[in-house]
């Protein structure tokens, strides 16, 4: 074994030894590689945990080719990938079936679900993806489950308002995460954790006589990093809020490009992070655009419309950029 181990490589191997499918077994491999120490004496390792990556990958293509694709394994498209989790019965299919077209099963009884569902969630010009997943539970999760949570951009972290268990919910749905190391107090570079910064608790069912109470003490015990929104698939402008919500959780920016001389396309952005600049977006428009660039210029965010930016210049959403190669 080389010396020199990082903690967060010993912990990825750990997620690795107790992975049950495929799905989580690529995913752990993937953090095992990111946080492996880049030296001579790893150099085994590294390509050892190449091999069985490339392995990995080569069965999960054999099985999804033989249709026997993992159902936990949900293909990412859209803006962000955004996975519900939460106890049973507490509203999370409900949700994804008034916020996407997804065909989902909502039921007055826990475990209604059995395996993950996405469905498409349009927010103003772009769309959200949301993955109806399985009630967690105590204890041990269904095989996949964890992988799935992880596996996804962010989360929202559903608990039922109306409920007299809202609080064992909250807390038992974060301590949950956090034992199975799928949550953390801080991220950590390279590996596949959220953090508060990557989750927002959703507080559902407001509709039902009873639930205003509980939201005050929801909205007391959540800790205060943690975003929070109540709502109910029953109030329309509690939807809409939420879907703002979501936008504002993914922490990304739209912007859209202008060709010298044309109008800007204002029908599909380009979907960066937040904090990305006139280099990112070029990247994003042409890969090679990014050595290829003279200059730049902005609408929207920039002092006065059309204003030449440099190219370290920090875009916001709904800017328009035009590039100059
Ligand atoms: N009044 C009201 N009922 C709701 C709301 N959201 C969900 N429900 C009801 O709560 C029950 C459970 O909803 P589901 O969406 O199936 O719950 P779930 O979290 O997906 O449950 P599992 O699949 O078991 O994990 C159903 O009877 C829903 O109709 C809401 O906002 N208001
Ligand atoms: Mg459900």
């Amino acid at each position: 074994m080389p010396a020199n181990l990082t903690p967060e490589y010993l912990e990825a191997e750990e997620v690795f030894r107790k992975a049950k499918t495929i799905g989580e077994k690529i995913a752990a491999l993937e953090d095992m590689l990111a946080s492996v120490p880049k030296h001579k004496g790893t150099e085994k390792l590294q390509a050892n945990i190449k091999r069985r990556l490339s392995g990995l990958r080569d069965e999960s293509e054999k099985r999804s080719k033989a249709g026997r694709q993992d159902p936990f394994l949900v293909e990412k498209h859209g803006a962000a990938q955004v996975a519900l989790v939460g106890f049973a019965n507490v509203g999370k299919s409900a949700l994804v079936d008034c916020l996407t077209r997804a065909r989902v099963e909502v039921a007055p009884y826990p475990f209604a679900t059995a395996l993950p569902v996405a469905g498409m969630m349009e927010y103003e010009d772009i769309l959200i993806q949301l993955v109806d997943l399985p009630p967690i539970t105590e204890g041990e999760f269904l095989p996949g489950l964890a992988g799935a949570i992880r596996n996804a951009d962010a989360l929202m972290i559903i608990v039922d308002a109306s409920s007299d268990d809202c609080l064992d919910q909250l807390e038992g749905t974060c301590e949950q995460l956090k034992e199975k190391k799928i949550l953390r107090d801080d991220p950590v570079e390279g590996l596949h954790y959220h953090t508060a910064s990557s989750c927002l608790i959703v507080a559902t069912k407001i509709d039902i006589e009873g639930a205003e109470d509980n939201l005050e003490l929801i909205k007391e015990y959540t800790p205060p990093e943690f975003r929070f929104i109540s709502t109910s698939v029953n109030k329309r402008k509690t939807l809409d809020l939420l879907r703002k919500s979501v936008f504002d959780l993914i922490d990304v920016i739209r912007i859209y490009s202008k060709k010298p001389g044309h109008d800007p396309d204002m029908n599909q952005p380009f979907i960066l992070r937040k904090g990305s600049t006139i280099i990112d977006m070029a990247e994003a428009v042409h890969r090679d655009f990014k050595s290829k660039l003279k200059s730049a210029r902005v609408w929207g965010s920039a002092r006065f419309s059309g204003q030449a930016v440099p190219k370290d210049y920090m875009l916001k959403d709904k800017d328009i950029v035009e590039l100059r190669i």
